[in-house]
């Protein structure tokens, strides 16, 4: 039996119990909309209005209906069969969206992989999902994807079809495809699995999250009403369209929905953003704290007209008070703070909202039906105003991870609330402010990096002892990971233990910002401590400036 029988493989779903499922009906959060089913209606009703603009292409909704079609009939006549994972690690081109709506309307499953992802992580992927499918660029920020390619059909052979956009050489060429509209099923089942977005990964290996049709469309038709988005909106897609964040909290999925346009950033700096500001009058953007910063600082001396800009969002990382006035002031718009996460609960502040909730808090939830939790840690209510575990269930958010039962039992509680692993302060309200973390994870810049992770490929390193990775705040990032490592005889020089890492497959993002030698890690008298009590007290003893002889950098 080979992989790509979809008997052999376990079946994708995300079920809710029948009481919620019939509860988010009759509240009209589900209405049975499939994303085939949206985006044929776009291109029915408003087939010349702008869809995409990326590059030199810009696709009419008529066109990207087109282009979907062609694309969706041709994976099938290449031999992909409805049901299969086909993991899609593109960057912010155009063809990215025609992929993944191409699947969505072939019933075929995309895993979504960041363009930063190497082998290591595209091969876990690739395992979990029992993908059959990998969709690349032959290049895209100077690297190329067809070498990673071939890696992961000898790492994983059931990755039996690979697609290349630009020179395919031995494999697929998208702009190629072609099959019989005629071959393509009809609309998939609004409940059924669309799609298997990436989590952070917070311990340990990085987690498949399902996301069903209804529930999808449901967070990002409700997140345009929240963000402003109508037929006359701009959304840009500055961060990478993989993401969440861009793709949903509107995202580019959201504004597709509207009928809006559509604009992919090749990149996430002003210096790439700003001219096609300029030039598409967009006038929403979702960014990372750190990247705010940058365009509010660059928008004062750019010569592009940025007055289009109504709304600009950041999320994924804290924005502090402070920071968040410099954003209003730099780019003299509205700031929305946008708290979510890939697993689903959203929290927006309001367009209408005063300034203190908009520079002082996270937002609220999307819907009334998002359930929140602030708990101590025995699982107790704390009251408004304290900080506590953020639990969460709701229409748009998972009750488990795609293959993963130890994770599973791990993250969701018996009544299905999602622990999320933040700490966090309820106001009156229902307001948030995100206080901290429970969980170890380096939150870069909005990059989730798992301690754990990156401590498991630096102690593969012969000369490595031990090692335990922590994050240290950083003006810039916000947070940077530091590896604090007890070295075996010789300790190897930092560089070359950065380079460890990133030897072993892994994004540039998870290679230790800095190293540092030590040459013990406390222990209390009792005798081990956990992992999370040694990596708090490296933390502070670092940040006291005591970390002892044998710095490294
Ligand atoms: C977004 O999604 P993920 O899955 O990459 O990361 C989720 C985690 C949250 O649990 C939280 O720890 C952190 O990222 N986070 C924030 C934040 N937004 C996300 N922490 C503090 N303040 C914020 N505003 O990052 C994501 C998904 C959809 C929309 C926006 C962000």
């Amino acid at each position: 039996m080979t992989m790509s029988e979809p008997q052999s493989r376990l079946p994708l779903r995300q079920a809710w119990p029948d009481d919620f499922v019939a509860r988010y009906r009759a509240a009209g959060y589900w209405r049975g909309e499939t994303f085939p089913g949206f985006l044929r209606a776009r291109a029915r009703d408003i087939p010349h209005d702008l869809a995409v603009v990326g590059g030199d292409t810009r696709w009419t909704y008529a066109q990207l209906w087109a282009d979907v079609e062609r694309l969706a009939a041709g994976f099938l006549a290449h031999g992909l069969v409805p049901g299969d994972r086909v993991i899609v690690q593109l960057g912010n081109i155009p063809e990215f969206i025609a992929v993944a709506c191409a699947l969505f309307r072939a019933q075929l499953v995309p895993v979504y992989a960041l363009p930063a992802h190497r082998i290591t992580e595209v091969a876990h992927f690739a395992r979990k999902a029992e993908a059959s499918g990998y969709v690349v660029a032959e290049r895209y920020e100077n690297f190329d994807y067809r070498t990673l390619a071939r890696g992961l059909q000898a790492e994983v052979p059931g990755v039996e079809h690979v697609f290349v956009a630009g020179d395919a050489q031995e494999f697929a060429a998208l702009e190629a495809l072609d099959g019989d509209p005629a071959s393509l099923p009809g609309d998939p089942d609004p409940q059924s699995v669309a799609f298997l977005q990436i989590s952070g990964g917070s311990t340990g290996l990085s987690k498949l999250i399902p996301r069903t049709h209804d529930d999808y469309i449901y967070s990002f038709r409700a997140s345009n009403d929240l963000c402003g988005i109508t037929r006359d909106s701009v959304y840009m897609v500055a961060l990478p369209a993989a993401h969440n964040f861009p793709m949903s909290s509107p995202g580019f999925f959201g504004a597709l929905y509207a009928g809006a346009r559509v604009v992919l950033s090749p990149g996430p700096g002003p210096d790439a953003a700003f001219p096609l500001i300029a030039r598409e009058r967009v006038s929403c953007v979702g960014l990372v704290p750190p990247l705010a910063l940058l365009w509010a600082d660059a928008a004062a001396k750019t010569p592009h007209d940025l007055s289009s800009l109504e709304v600009v969002q950041v999320g994924g990382a804290k924005l502090v008070p402070e920071a968040a006035r410099r954003v209003v002031a730099g780019l003299g718009c509205r700031l929305q703070q946008v708290f979510g996460m890939a697993e689903g609960l959203v929290n927006y502040t309001r367009l209408d909202d005063p300034d203190d909730i908009v520079l002082g808090t996270q937002g609220r939830p999307i819907s009334p039906d998002d359930e929140v939790l602030v708990v101590d840690d025995h699982g107790h209510p704390v009251p408004d105003g304290e900080v506590g575990h953020l639990l969460t269930r709701g229409p748009y958010t998972i009750r488990g991870y795609h293959n993963d039962d130890a994770a599973n039992a791990r993250a969701f509680t018996d009544d299905g609330y999602y622990r999320t692993g933040d700490m966090v302060q309820r106001l009156p309200g229902g307001y948030l402010v995100v206080q901290g973390r429970a969980t170890d994870h380096i939150n870069r810049a909005g990059e989730k990096i798992s301690a754990e992770e990156i401590e498991d490929h630096l102690l593969a390193h012969p000369q490595v002892f031990d090692a335990a990775v922590v994050s240290i705040p950083d003006e810039f990032l916000g947070e940077r990971s530091c590896a604090f490592v007890i070295a075996r005889g010789e300790p190897p020089k930092p560089a070359a233990l950065k380079a460890w890492v990133r030897g072993r497959g892994l994004a540039a993002f998870k290679v230790p910002d800095q190293v540092v030698f030590v040459e013990a890690f406390d222990t209390t008298a009792v005798g081990k401590i956990s992992r999370r009590e040694l990596r708090a007290q490296l933390r502070a003893r670092f940040l006291a400036g005591q970390t002892g002889p044998g710095h490294g950098a």
